[in-house]
């Protein structure tokens, strides 16, 4: 059951390490699509993401792309340009599909995904593993790439579900969810975990449980009103920013202060 962590963390090293920055920048530029003006309205959400692309390019360590930008431009689709344009320039790409489904639909995400040049997908591991994570990480190592597990989310309602308590399968003794979430990422070789970086504590918690084995990636800073280093503090590795940066008046500048702040975070750690 155990598997080896891929050439995706290897990846993600490699780029953080060159580029000097821990920050994942989370394009999720959204608008409608009228019926009357689809077309213009696709090219103009195209435009503005690889506008936002350019200017923040040298502060990210990796791109993470979800459904509203994803489902306007489609995956075969103008999506091509964005991942192309990431590529150009040795950038991660990591598409946040929270996989959460059986067998076959579990294998097929992962397969488009990957197929059109993702290099890791985020799942959601309460789906277990046999035909639910199996099937994400047998086609991910097929074809080198990367499978970044929940763990515990940034939203208040997290508390329900990453945060409650659960009686593990031949065990007596509950345990919290999250915590269970982070011993199965250590056994099944997960690239990574998310933890809200609203919840530090919960950093801190499954970073001792995964004793830096599984990188930790943290949203939730800023718009959802994290704190940047005190997530580094807690033991995050990389920080997922959206808004904070893409809706600024200039998102290269908030960008570059977002990696400085990491930066003189991880400084002051040593
Ligand atoms: P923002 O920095 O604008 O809040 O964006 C955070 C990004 O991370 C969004 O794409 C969101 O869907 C994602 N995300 C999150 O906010 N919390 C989680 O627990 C898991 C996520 O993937």
């Amino acid at each position: 059951m155990v598997n080896k962590p891929s050439s995706f963390r290897k990846m993600m090293e490699t780029s953080s390490l060159n580029r000097k920055t821990r920050v994942v920048l989370a394009l999720d530029i959204s608008t409608r699509l009228p019926k009357e003006n689809r077309g213009n309205a696709r090219g103009d959400l195209l435009e503005r993401a690889l506008f936002t692309l350019e200017q923040t390019n040298e502060h990210i360590a990796a791109l993470k792309i979800n459904h509203q930008l994803l489902l306007p431009l489609g995956l075969y689709d103008l999506m091509q340009e964005i991942i192309s344009k990431a590529k150009s320039s040795s950038l991660p790409v990591i598409m946040d599909c929270k996989a959460n489904d059986v067998e076959h639909t579990n294998r097929w995400i992962a397969r488009h995904y990957f197929d059109a040049g993702f290099d890791a997908i985020i799942a959601n591991p309460f789906v277990g593993w046999e035909g639910g994570i199996q099937p994400l990480m047998s086609e991910a190592r097929e074809q080198g790439k990367g499978v970044i597990l929940l763990a515990y989310m940034s939203h208040p309602g997290a508390t329900e579900g990453y945060g409650q308590q659960v009686l593990p399968t031949n065990s007596t003794k509950p345990q919290p969810q999250y915590l269970l979430f982070a011993q199965k990422a250590v056994k099944w070789g997960a690239d990574g975990v998310v933890v809200g970086a609203t919840y530090p504590d919960k950093i801190r918690e499954i970073n001792d449980v995964t004793e830096g084995k599984v990188p930790i990636y943290s949203p939730g800073i800023g718009a959802q009103g994290g704190d940047i280093s005190e997530a580094f503090r807690a033991g995050c590795k990389y920080a997922i920013v959206g808004r904070a940066i893409f809706e600024s008046e200039d998102p290269g500048k908030s960008a570059r202060d977002t990696k400085d702040k990491i930066n003189k975070a991880l400084k002051e750690l040593k």
